[in-house]
């Protein structure tokens, strides 16, 4: 296969990200499709991918050809319906995170996709092909340092929009601590806790950011994750990791030093598009060559049902403030 063509389903913030990628970034792959129901952002993104055709839906596109794979950037509780067909086309899928959002519906696709005999699902959790976390797996998993004893992550935001609510902070933010702390210690979340740090009263009503959570995983290395939406200087998200021996951190910004009137500063991110880019471009790039081959090269619709299912179980810690145990199905034999 010469290039890859490549229906990008959901033209908002990530889609439309995902489409100028692929279009002027990804080598071997171009945008063949747009499924969008809005009018607007259709047309915007078909000013990016010229040669794409626009489908209300993604039946219409599957039934017309000219597609070799799926790209989901829809929010989570849209993937079901998109993910179902395209897996009964045979069609490979990266799917933005979460791969949708609860256990139960994640085991249906997990269920699916082993119905179809090949593994066709990659899950959009971009943070493993960010440098700074290869290269602190790396680290974790050589024991140079002594064992891993600690984790103590920051997840900060600017701000995010009035319709963000209070579960979102589990199941659509920390939801990426919770992949990356299992793919960094290579052990699932054992329990989740979280406490309520003094609320920002710049938050709008009803809404209690920022919180402390707590990830312990089976092999009992403890996490905490600042999760703070609303700190407005920026997008930072970094990782201290606490070994026997000493210590790292990885995600300082590493934006342009100034020195003027007075005071030193560092331009920091504000958003996860430029604070993950080339992350993206690694993951999207990677899968696009996998996909070529006939395989995958990332998480797994095993990997984002584990996710799910401990999502679950931060959803109830943040709900009653007690400690909850993540429960987890027996991993079927296809993903070993
Ligand atoms: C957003 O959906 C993301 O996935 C970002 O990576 C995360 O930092 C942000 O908090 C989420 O809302």
């Amino acid at each position: 296969m010469s290039e890859l063509r490549i229906a990008v389903v959901g033209a908002g913030l990530m889609g439309s990200d995902h489409i100028i990628r692929i279009e002027n970034r990804i080598v071997g792959a171009s945008v063949a499709a747009v499924v969008e129901p809005d009018e607007g952002r259709a047309k915007a993104a078909l000013a990016e991918a010229p040669e794409a055709v626009w489908f209300p839906n993604i039946e219409a596109a599957i039934a017309a050809g000219g597609i070799d794979a799926v790209l989901i950037a829809t929010p989570g509780q849209f993937h079901e319906p998109v993910l179902l067909p395209a897996l009964a086309a045979g069609l490979p899928i990266l799917c933005e995170k979460p791969l949708t959002p609860d256990s139960a519906s994640s085991m249906r696709m997990v269920e699916a996709e082993v119905a179809t005999g090949k593994q066709l699902i990659q899950v959009g959790f971009m943070r493993r092909f960010d440098a700074g976390y290869q290269s602190l797996k790396e680290l974790i998993s050589s024991n140079g340092q002594g064992e891993l004893l600690g984790l103590h992550c920051a997840h900060r935001n600017p701000e995010v929009p009035e319709s963000y609510h209070n579960d979102m902070l589990i199941f659509d933010s920390v939801v990426h601590e919770i992949d990356i702390v299992r793919f960094l210690t290579d052990s699932p979340i054992k329990s989740v806790e979280v406490k309520a740090m003094k609320r920002n009263s710049n938050n709008h009503e009803g809404f209690n950011d920022p919180i402390l959570v707590l990830l312990t995983t089976q092999s009992d290395v403890l996490a905490t994750v600042e999760m703070n939406v609303s700190v407005k200087f920026g997008y930072q998200v970094k990782t201290e990791a606490v070994f026997e021996n000493g210590i790292a951190e990885i995600g300082r910004t590493s934006g342009m030093n100034t020195w003027f009137e007075g005071q030193i500063g560092t331009a920091e991110h504000m958003s996860f598009k430029t604070r993950f880019a080339a992350a993206y471009d690694a993951q999207i790039q990677r899968w696009v060559n996998a996909t070529k081959r006939g395989e995958i090269d990332g998480p797994s619709a095993w990997d984002g049902y584990l996710a799910a299912a401990a999502v679950e179980a931060g959803l109830e810690a943040l709900h009653t403030g007690q400690r909850v145990d993540a429960n987890y199905a027996s991993k079927p034999a296809f993903y070993n």
